[in-house]
């Protein structure tokens, strides 16, 4: 038995939950199934929303589990084809304008559970039926295991998991962390600490490099195609597919049987940059 609480709940480091979450996820839901991907028509979004709300109120938002998110993942399952998975890493903007043009083409957030959940907060405590709009735990400073990142770590497991043919990767390559190969040397050396005692979260923020590449089934993708891209009037490249971070990327997948292959700024991808940039000489040869 739960009994109101005398005092407001702990106070967290991070943005509190989004307003009107759940009327968000019932929209989205229903935006999703009914207007953009009617072949989800099926889909019971009273269900689903349901059962996100309840993957995370009344818990301690320090102790989320993939558990949590069972149902919700069973709920919303859904078949993407062969050859159209696009995973994306320091790139959000750019790989989403490339999959709206290219219909056929899918990150995690043209997917049903990517697109409802994209952009949007959410946490409960253990003591009430309520969500907390005042503030949730930050990864960083209050906990790595709450309901937000252990939402997109789980998600995004399953996209790679159900990822098949040839998939695509954009990478960023005016950042320093293009992709971040001490994620995945977590992985590569069992005895690598996973949570370093000196830094105890240094490049645990990338997703794609610490879960997704570990997630592809060797013998259902045949090859990741990795685009990495530059900021047009960007000063500075960090990384091309020339450089050290790439080799790793390559290696990590040749241990794995998956082919790579790397092409610096990808035609069709610079050209959604040039539509910003028409100007610019890169966009005028
Ligand atoms: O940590 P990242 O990128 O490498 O994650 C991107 C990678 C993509 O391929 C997606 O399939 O992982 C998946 N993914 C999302 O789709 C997603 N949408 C929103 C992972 N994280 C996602 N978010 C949130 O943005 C989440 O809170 C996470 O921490 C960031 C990831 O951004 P990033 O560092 O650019």
């Amino acid at each position: 038995l739960m009994w109101p609480r005398a005092t407001p709940p702990r106070a967290w480091n991070g943005t509190g939950s989004t307003p009107h979450f759940s009327e968000i996820v019932l929209g989205r839901c229903f935006t999703y199934t009914q207007l953009l991907r009617p072949e989800l028509g099926h889909a019971d979004c009273g269900q689903i929303g349901k059962a996100f709300t309840n993957a995370f109120l009344s818990k301690d938002p320090c102790h989320s589990s993939e558990q949590d998110y069972q149902l919700l993942l069973k709920l919303t399952s859904q078949t993407i084809p062969c050859h159209s998975s696009v995973f994306w890493s320091k790139s959000t903007q750019l790989a989403h304008l490339y999959t709206r043009v290219r219909q056929d083409m899918f990150t995690l957030e043209d997917t049903l559970i990517g697109y409802i959940a994209d952009g949007l907060n959410w946490c409960g405590d253990a003591g009430s039926y309520e969500m907390n709009y005042q503030s949730c735990p930050h990864w960083r400073k209050d906990c790595i295991n709450n309901p937000v990142s252990v939402f997109w770590d789980t998600v995004s497991k399953r996209f790679a998991e159900n990822a098949c043919g040839e998939v695509q990767v954009v990478l960023n390559g005016s950042v320093s962390n293009t992709f971040d190969k001490n994620s995945a040397s977590a992985y590569l050396n069992p005895h690598w600490p996973r949570r370093s005692v000196l830094n105890p979260v240094s490049s645990m923020n990338n997703t794609f490099g610490r879960v997704e590449i570990h997630n592809l089934h060797p013998g259902k993708v045949s090859v990741l195609k990795a685009w990495v891209m530059h900021d047009i009037g960007g000063v500075y490249s960090y990384h091309t597919c020339s450089s050290p971070i790439i080799d790793d990327l390559k290696f990590i997948l040749s241990k794995r049987n998956i082919s790579f292959t790397c092409e610096d700024d990808y035609r069709p991808i610079k050209f959604l940059q040039c539509v910003k940039s028409p100007e610019d000489s890169s966009c005028r040869k």
